[in-house]
């Protein structure tokens, strides 16, 4: 049932202890950065866990205006690989790993696939991209620990994906949310029932882009599977920071590796467990890059109370969105994630979905393509009419605003390589 029991199952008196001193050793180590140095972190003295809120946090800017090395804090000697991200919108962020840094992530990915059940007689599907993206390779190292038959086929070719799931009897695939249903789409379209043609097919590692419980569940009853969550970010390795335990009810953060913290976006205050706020996270445990306070931009909470499986690392409720996917329309918040969730309950709607924002005039607007369930037999206007107001009205009580809704064939809404592109905002204003 457990990978590492001793460190899953630590008493959290053990836990904060070794937090205290893997903390106060980060420190030790960030030092040496010529980034940490500038802030002076050494100068910090730490002598209990509650002292960390003294210390300043650590942004994306940050890491840009650190880039490319100010923030290691080793030779380069001992640094083997580095991830980032793809840098489309500016300088992109870096992250370096020592070997023993490598060890550690697999580690920690081991723990959570084996968590979820998946063990060395399993043929494992990695269906996310591998390269700078840490999805493909972090998941890769660990089920190859495990000592699973694993498949790096990456993302894309949806068909040779499908073919593969059927040849090689696919137990356990790893997946994008929006490129799950865009496999349950394909099917559709060939009028294949995966129940059938995936018969050993039994789980999904779902993460890397904001999805909501109904996603899952749709996913899930498609396959006839279990799907978990899983959490992470390339700033903390990538995947293997937080996941599902087969309760799938918040992911485990492994407290060992990163200490937690959520706060107030703009007060930066402390909140209490089972109130939202912005995720910021301390690595515990790197060699190479160290991170202090970071700020993810995640909005979430811990849930509170203990964890029926017997782990007693933290648990975090599934993320609504980051605070900059966040849309300010006519001074109303919203989140894409909300959009889906009443989208994903509405028969005859599909499985992919766009918003677009634009200015009329002087206001912002709206504009939401659905496509259609391509099992939906409509051949009446008055049909696909009612199905439009139906979405309107469900979203309008959602979201508070009237959207523009437009209806699109199965299809037609591009499905990106990587995560899904759900807003594209056009407004002038
Ligand atoms: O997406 C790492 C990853 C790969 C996680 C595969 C899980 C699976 P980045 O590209 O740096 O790294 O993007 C990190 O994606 O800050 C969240 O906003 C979002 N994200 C990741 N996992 C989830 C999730 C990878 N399960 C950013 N739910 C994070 C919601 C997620 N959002």
């Amino acid at each position: 049932m457990y990978w590492d029991k001793t460190n899953e199952c630590i008493s959290y008196d053990h836990l904060q202890g070794l937090q205290l001193q893997r903390l106060q050793d980060t420190l030790r180590r960030a030092a040496q950065s010529p980034f940490y140095k500038a802030r002076g972190i050494g100068d910090y003295a730490i002598d209990d866990l509650s002292d960390i809120k003294k210390l300043p946090l650590t942004t994306k800017q940050d890491l840009r205006d650190a880039y490319p090395y100010g923030m290691v804090c080793t030779s380069l000697d001992e640094v083997i690989r580095l991830h980032s991200s793809s840098g489309t919108t500016g300088i992109p962020t870096v992250v370096y790993h020592s070997k023993k840094d490598i060890d550690t992530w697999t580690e920690l990915v081991t723990r959570c696939m084996y968590m979820m059940g998946v063990r060395k007689n399993d043929v494992f599907l990695n269906m996310i991209g591998y390269g700078l993206f840490t999805g493909g390779l972090g998941l890769h190292y660990g089920a190859e620990r495990l000592g699973c038959l694993t498949i790096p086929s990456g993302p894309g070719n949806t068909k040779r994906q499908l073919k593969f799931m059927k040849e090689f009897d696919v137990t356990v695939i790893h997946v994008i949310p929006s490129y799950a249903m865009h496999l349950a789409d394909t099917l559709d379209s060939m009028g294949i029932d995966p129940k059938k043609e995936f018969p050993h097919f039994k789980s999904a590692i779902m993460g890397a882009e904001p999805y909501s419980e109904e996603t899952r569940k749709k996913v899930e009853d498609f396959f006839g599977i279990d799907v978990f969550n899983s959490y992470g970010l390339s700033e903390m390795n990538g995947p293997g920071v937080a996941f599902e335990c087969p309760e799938k009810n918040g992911t485990h953060i492994w407290e060992d590796n990163y200490y937690v913290e959520i706060v107030n976006p703009d007060t930066l205050e402390p909140v209490p467990d089972g109130e939202q706020g912005e995720l910021v996270i301390t690595t515990l445990n790197r060699e190479a890059m160290p991170i202090i306070r970071y700020r993810t931009k995640d909005l979430t909470s811990i849930l509170p109370g203990t964890c029926p499986c017997g782990r007693t690392h933290k648990r975090l409720q599934r993320i609504t969105g980051r605070s900059d996917d966040m849309m300010i329309l006519k001074g109303v918040n919203i989140f894409p994630i909300q959009v889906e969730a009443v989208l994903i309950g509405i028969p005859g709607v599909g499985r992919n979905y766009q918003i677009i924002l634009e200015t009329k005039g002087h206001n912002d607007h709206m504009i939401v393509k659905v496509e259609l369930d391509p099992n939906m037999f409509v051949d009446e206007y008055k049909a696909l009419e009612s199905l439009r107001q139906k979405i309107v009205r469900e979203l309008r009580d959602e979201i508070l605003i009237t959207p523009e809704v437009d209806l699109c064939e199965p299809g037609s809404i591009p499905v990106a390589q990587g995560k899904a592109v759900r807003v594209i905002d056009n407004r002038t204003l």
